[in-house]
């Protein structure tokens, strides 16, 4: 017997062992589906590489080819307007008041530009019709695609990459036999304004300005420049395309570039920019580039490891696997899915680049759905919300950039529409850094996208504990903190301060007449919470505006509590109204759980069970983003089988989940239609199942599904400058932790199983902990009786200990 569980466990435990490769890999071109292609980006520069055999596309982008020009669109009505919105909305007038806000609150200029294209490079292989031992693929270790196929008994092999170390795309295309490589390469393009020509340097050049959108003027000059090195055959002008014959091989050199310089000035010279981009690169050869990126692109990628297994599952193509997923064990497909929103990070979000937006750099229509901007109510956080804990954190930048943008823009806003002293922003924003209300009311009459967004800045600091930082974007954080010091008003039923008007994002409970408007949403009322609570820690740890942070203490204690209503649910509204039978995609009350802390099982147990009910209220399918947010708060739920649930869902071939996304067959998440923000929010969802750092210490193996019984994973990052090394868990049970303290202090750490130490230094925890960066603002007792916590939410429990760090020391645990 014991022979025969061996034999049946060996294909297993050899193909664990050859650990199969982080390969996206397919059998056949991918025809006219541009969510077939595979992405590659080095946060300035994206492409999508077709692998199509006689007809090869790769789909251009830059970061900043963007429709417009410097704009605002504040709506100058809304002061005027704004003391009848409130009293129509605290009197019950909810319809009148969003009608009024049309016409007063939304903008009558622009509601957002959009990032477009460049346009394609083709290549034509006109004698490659019919081919065999066709493969392409997407090494994401290596952050290179290939593709490769053999046509009368040749084999030809092409190979791109977007540089990290140097600003171009690259493709080399070979032959393996002398001479046999022959095509044409050609540039087009979908915009209006733009020219197409060969120069005397037989380099294609695309050059062009992007569109009027909204009444604002498309001056966004864009240059694409490309040149082929070749070994061996000839060159040669072609109408409108470059003719290679008979070569070894051809290396093209792709640069791009724009006369953006910021949001308020186009003042570059695209035309040098892209040329000084080219002539560096091609000074070097393609061996030398690939090194260079190589060791780029892995010193990011490199420093997170992850192994949940793997099945026979993992031979198949990616696209077969991701057919099968739901129905087999495939737990490598997750490591993949996972590691891949890491690529995608890195490949669309470097310093000085503009940040991943919904598409994350990677666009090929004139008019992409929602323009392909930044929706802050949701979407373009959950872009980053893996940059810290999956290790990434310079690659936060592009985003807290950003966020340091609108506290400047998001100032005008909140002095002329709205009388308030700091800044804000509403739902949007664009790469002018647009802060006005778009779409109509019932979207944008959100009042919290600047007060969301700052608390990333706060975030980065919880990381890595730079006060430097922290110094350069105190003033961001203290502006969003007041803007609603003067923005709150007092509810004249409740009597607590509220927001007024607000919403929560897009939904609207049946009550009020189909109007989403309100005063005192919850996830306002929480986001006004954590603008407070973390001005009020950024000024104690720098030690400025004891003032003012008296009266944010103050203030605090009059905004509204969160609410368990008629149904055990927490109340998305002030007001009892929530209908157990909405499954909006947004659960934004649920935002004081995740990303937020104030909902905590130990703090907090009853929020925390309405939290739940309200989760199973709303279901699980839903839109690509939706799922992936649902997988940190099933991880916060600590029900590891349920966050598996919605991986499962979301690893769903589009189509197949009735009503909901799902992902393409390159891995991108579908809404539908491609939005990337699903891809982001589930690769923070499989951290937050094996690690989370919010909640007053760090919790191992929170939310372990089942079908991962073993495990390791190494490099995550965790609050107060904690790397956790190496983790690796057997049978459930946690048998090996390895941490660097890089920030010193108190190490709390919550066990699934008890771990020892040499020297015995971990001891029992008690009450709050006393390392800063773990301070819980909403709890002054941290744990509200453990054990009848666990008891009664049905969680399994823990083991909480200390252990005194000192900067720089790693800790070694063992079971
Ligand atoms: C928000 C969401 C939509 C979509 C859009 C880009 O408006 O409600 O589902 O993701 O952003």
């Amino acid at each position: 017997m014991k022979k025969l569980l061996i034999i049946c466990l060996l294909p297993i435990v050899t193909l664990a062992q050859q650990k199969p490769s982080l390969q996206l890999w397919y059998k056949q071109p991918s025809g006219n589906q541009w969510e077939n292609a595979l992405p590659i980006g080095n946060g300035y520069l994206g492409a999508m590489v077709y692998g199509n055999v006689s007809k090869e596309i790769l789909q251009l982008n830059e970061h900043s080819v963007w429709s417009g020009s410097p704009n605002r669109n504040d709506n100058p009505d809304a002061l005027a307007a704004l003391p009848t919105i409130r009293k129509m909305i605290f009197e019950g007038n909810h319809k009148e008041a969003e009608k009024l806000a049309n016409q007063a609150i939304i903008t009558k200029k622009s509601h957002g530009q959009m990032f477009q294209p460049v346009g394609n490079l083709n290549l034509n292989f006109n004698d490659h019709e019919q081919y065999a031992d066709y493969h392409r693929e997407l090494d994401i270790e290596k952050a290179i695609t290939k593709t490769s196929y053999t046509v009368n008994g040749v084999t030809y092999t092409r190979e791109a990459f977007a540089s990290l170390a140097d600003r171009v795309i690259v493709m080399k295309i070979s032959a393996n036999k002398a001479g046999s490589l022959s095509f044409l390469a050609n540039f087009s393009s979908p915009h209006k304004k733009k020219s197409i020509a060969l120069n005397a340097q037989n380099e294609l050049v695309l050059a062009g300005t992007t569109s009027d959108h909204d009444g604002i003027k498309g001056m966004i000059n864009f240059k694409g420049i490309a040149r082929i090195k070749l070994e061996g055959g000839s060159i040669a002008v072609k109408d409108s395309s470059l003719a290679i014959e008979r070569a070894n091989t051809a290396t093209i050199y792709i640069a791009m570039a724009t006369n953006f310089n910021n949001y308020h000035d186009i003042s570059g010279n695209e035309s040098k920019r892209a040329v000084g981009y080219l002539e560096k690169a091609y000074s070097k050869n393609f061996d030398a580039l690939k090194k260079a990126h190589i060791a780029a692109y892995q010193q990011y990628f490199n420093r997170v490891k992850i192994d949940l297994g793997s099945t026979e599952a993992a031979k198949l193509p990616t696209d077969e696997r991701l057919k099968n997923f739901r129905n087999t064990q495939d737990p490598h497909l997750v490591s993949l899915y996972y590691q891949y929103g890491r690529y995608l990070l890195i490949s669309s979000s470097q310093p000085g680049g503009q940040p991943a937006n919904l598409q994350g750099i990677w666009n090929n229509r004139i008019n992409p759905p929602w323009d392909s901007k930044y929706t802050i109510n949701i979407n373009a956080e959950m872009n980053y919300w893996p940059a810290e804990k999956t290790n990434l954190s310079e690659l936060h930048q592009p985003f807290l950039e950003m966020v340091k943008d609108l506290s400047v823009t998001g100032q005008e806003t909140a002095q002329k529409m709205y009388g308030a002293r700091g800044w804000m922003a509403h739902h949007n924003t664009d790469i002018w850094r647009a802060t006005g209300a778009i779409d109509g009311a019932f979207w944008g009459m959100w009042t919290a996208g600047g007060g969301w967004v700052s608390q990333h800045l706060w975030e980065h600091y919880l990381y890595t504990g730079d006060k430097k930082f922290l110094a350069s974007a105190y003033p961001a954080l203290k502006g969003a903190a007041l803007f609603y010091v003067d923005f709150l008003v007092e509810h004249p039923k409740h009597k607590w301060l509220v927001v007024n008007p607000g919403n929560s994002p897009e939904n609207a409970p049946a009550a009020h007449d189909g109007s989403s408007l309100d005063a005192g949403a919850t996830m306002d009322n929480q986001i006004v919470y954590d603008v407070f609570s973390t001005t009020i820690q950024a000024a104690e740890t720098l030690q400025k505006d004891a003032a003012f942070i008296d009266s944010l203490k103050q203030m605090r204690t009059r905004l509204a509590p969160m609410h368990i209503g008629k149904h055990n649910q927490l109340q998305e509204w002030i007001d009892d109204i929530d209908d157990p039978a909405d499954n909006h995609r947004h659960i934004s009350h649920l935002y004081g759980l995740f990303p937020s802390n104030q909902i905590s099982a130990y703090r907090t147990p009853e929020l925390f069970a309405a939290s739940r009910n309200t989760l199973i209220h709303r279901g699980d399918v839903s839109t690509g983003w939706s799922m992936g947010w649902k997988v940190n708060w099933w991880a916060k739920m600590q029900d590891g089988n349920h966050a598996y649930k919605l991986i499962q869902n979301q690893l769903t071939p589009l189509g197949v989940n009735a009503g909901g996304g799902g992902t393409y067959n390159n891995l991108f998440d579908a809404h539908p239609p491609f939005q990337i923000d699903g891809n982001f929010g589930c690769t923070s969802g499989i951290t937050e199942m094996l690690m989370q750092s919010s909640d007053g210490a760090i919790h191992l193996l929170p939310a372990l599904p089942d079908v991962w019984p073993a495990g390791s994973i190494g490099g995550l990052k965790a609050r107060g400058g904690f790397e956790i090394v190496e983790m690796k868990w057997e049978d459930t049970k946690l048998v090996k932790l390895v941490i660097k303290s890089t920030l010193g202090g108190n190490l709390r750490l919550r066990l699934p199983n008890r771990m020892k130490i040499s020297k015995g230094m971990l001891k029992e925890a008690n009450g709050e902990n006393p390392n800063p960066f773990y301070y819980v603002s909403n709890g002054a007792s941290p744990i509200i009786s453990e054990k009848a916590t666990i008891k009664n939410l049905d969680l399994k429990p823990t083991i909480l200990v200390d252990l005194p760090t000192q900067v720089g020391k790693t800790y070694t645990l063992y079971k």
